[in-house]
């Protein structure tokens, strides 16, 4: 069964994709899901997992990915506000803003909301309550980050912040999506979700 991965950045797809190819298709979803205010990306991810797999219909699981930049000495700005200053000022002036400061450390995170329809009838449930009204969600949370090096943009691949981020000496946009996927956020999370869920329901 395909999964349906609900994001408007093709970047995180293409990185889903290419992780998780021997175990799944990944379908690119277009659905503005609400973002709940909150300072966890967790709350955001699993929020917003679980009114799109009730939104959308079909049993298809659905997968979330709410990540952020958290730079040190900025304490932890743009953190859960990422995709705003990026559409703000943008990568390129948030470079500026961490070059005044001698501590260029940061951490990007993710966390992966992943939502389906497989929930354990309770015991105390009878089957026709079981049948109807609202659908049972089982919502799963997966959290990867890296640490790395703030530094002047290079690089042409990747996306978002990518350029500015420096992992071993190179920068997340010099790296191929396979590159990437081996010690980014992201694809610590996909590993963490791709172990559980090759698992699942067993
Ligand atoms: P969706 O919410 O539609 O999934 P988005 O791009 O708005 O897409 P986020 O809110 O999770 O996603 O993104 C936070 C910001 O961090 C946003 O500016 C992204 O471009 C950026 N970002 C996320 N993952 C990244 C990565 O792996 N490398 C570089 N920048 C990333
Ligand atoms: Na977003």
């Amino acid at each position: 069964m395909a999964i349906r991965f609900v994001t408007g950045n093709e970047g995180k797809v293409r990185e889903a994709r290419d992780y998780l190819a021997d175990l799944e298709p990944v379908e690119q979803i277009d659905y503005d899901y609400t973002e709940v205010q909150s300072d966890s990306l967790e709350a955001i991810a699993a929020h917003g997992a679980r009114e799109a797999f009730e939104e959308l219909g079909s049993d298809e699981p659905v997968l979330v990915d709410d990540a952020g930049l958290f730079v040190e000495a900025l304490e932890g700005f743009p953190g859960p506000y990422s995709a705003y200053v990026e559409d703000t000022v943008g990568v390129e002036r948030l470079w500026r803003l961490a070059s005044e400061e001698e501590n260029r450390r940061a951490r990007f995170k993710t966390v992966l909301a992943y939502a389906d329809g497989e929930v354990p009838r309770t015991s105390d449930e009878t089957a026709s309550e079981a049948d109807s009204g609202s659908r049972a969600v089982r919502v799963e949370t997966f959290e990867g980050s890296v640490a790395g090096t703030l530094v002047a943009p290079r690089g042409e691949g990747g996306f978002g912040y990518d350029p500015i981020f420096e992992y071993n000496g190179q920068t997340m946009a010099e790296m191929s999506t396979e590159e990437k996927n081996a010690i980014s956020h992201r694809g610590r999370a996909l590993a963490e979700f791709a172990e559980w869920y090759a698992g699942r329901d067993q």
